[in-house]
């Protein structure tokens, strides 16, 4: 049973790298029917993400392989997120999270993922989508007094678009009212530093965990 869920998922990385989007969302859908672990198909997501990029820096794949590639890893997650969300459905709401991508980065899929994953344990969220200029952070903060932001971004350029964006909030003195978490390939602990962010994950799940440490913190009066 599992050596054959492993050739499934073989098979659907494969089906990914070759570009057949019929095929790859055929397959998710049929890991789906039979209640395969969703985090098993996320996993799969990451891996073809990594080869594709490989592939797009030395020079095997073109810029319409990427966007086709990023059509059917959009696709797949899409599927994949009604069932994220069941898994913590009917939770009461833990805490809010403002997030979005940071400005000149128009990459959305992982930031979706972490939406889903942070809906479906009792986030309510508030997201502000791609490209967004630090002052629409801040104009959000003001407006949603989130306890938590979430910057995402996969560009290098993105990590000094997030450096400005908590500058911009600390410039406005809503710094210390929330949490800040960056996320995306590219981010480490060094860039963290860099950005004055208070943690760092290239994982949805450890994210959403970070997350749910803070609002438990500041309700334990910590
Ligand atoms: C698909 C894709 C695209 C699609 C994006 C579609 C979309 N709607 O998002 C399209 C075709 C649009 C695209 C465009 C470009 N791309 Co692109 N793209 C990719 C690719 C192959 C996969 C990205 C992806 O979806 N990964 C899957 C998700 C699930 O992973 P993830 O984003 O890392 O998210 C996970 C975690 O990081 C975390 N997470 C993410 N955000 C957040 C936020 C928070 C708060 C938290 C807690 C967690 C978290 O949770 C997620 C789930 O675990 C990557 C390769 C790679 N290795 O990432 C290149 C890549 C990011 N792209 C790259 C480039 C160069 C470009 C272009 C400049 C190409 C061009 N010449 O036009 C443009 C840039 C456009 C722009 N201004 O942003 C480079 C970046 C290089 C660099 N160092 O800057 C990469 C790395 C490819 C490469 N190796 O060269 N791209």
């Amino acid at each position: 049973m599992s050596s054959s869920l492993e050739v499934e998922l073989e098979r659907l990385l494969k089906s990914i790298l070759d570009l057949n989007e019929e095929k790859a969302l055929e397959i998710t859908e049929n890991l789906l029917t039979s209640n395969v672990d969703p985090l098993k198909i996320l996993e799969v997501i990451k891996k073809a993400a990594e080869e594709i990029g490989g592939r797009f820096e030395r020079g095997e794949y073109f810029v319409a392989d990427l966007v086709m590639a990023g059509e059917i890893l959009k696709g797949i997650s899409e599927k994949v997120m009604p069932k994220l969300r069941e898994v913590g459905r009917s939770r009461e709401t833990v805490g809010k999270l403002l997030i979005g991508t940071v400005e000149g980065d128009i990459h959305d899929i992982g930031k979706n993922i972490v939406v889903t994953m942070a809906e479906a344990v009792g986030f309510e969220v508030v997201d502000l989508g791609v490209d967004v200029p630090p002052k629409k952070f801040v104009e959000a903060i003001k407006q949603h007094n989130p306890n938590i932001v979430g910057l995402s971004g996969l560009l290098t350029l993105a990590i000094d678009s997030m450096k400005k964006t908590v500058d911009a909030i600390r410039e406005t003195g809503l710094r210390e009212k929330v949490k800040i978490i960056i996320g995306g390939g590219r981010v480490d602990q060094y860039a963290c530093e860099y950005v004055g962010a208070d943690a760092w994950t290239n994982d949805a799940a450890t994210g959403v965990r970070i997350m749910l440490k803070w609002v438990r913190e500041k309700e334990g009066g910590g």
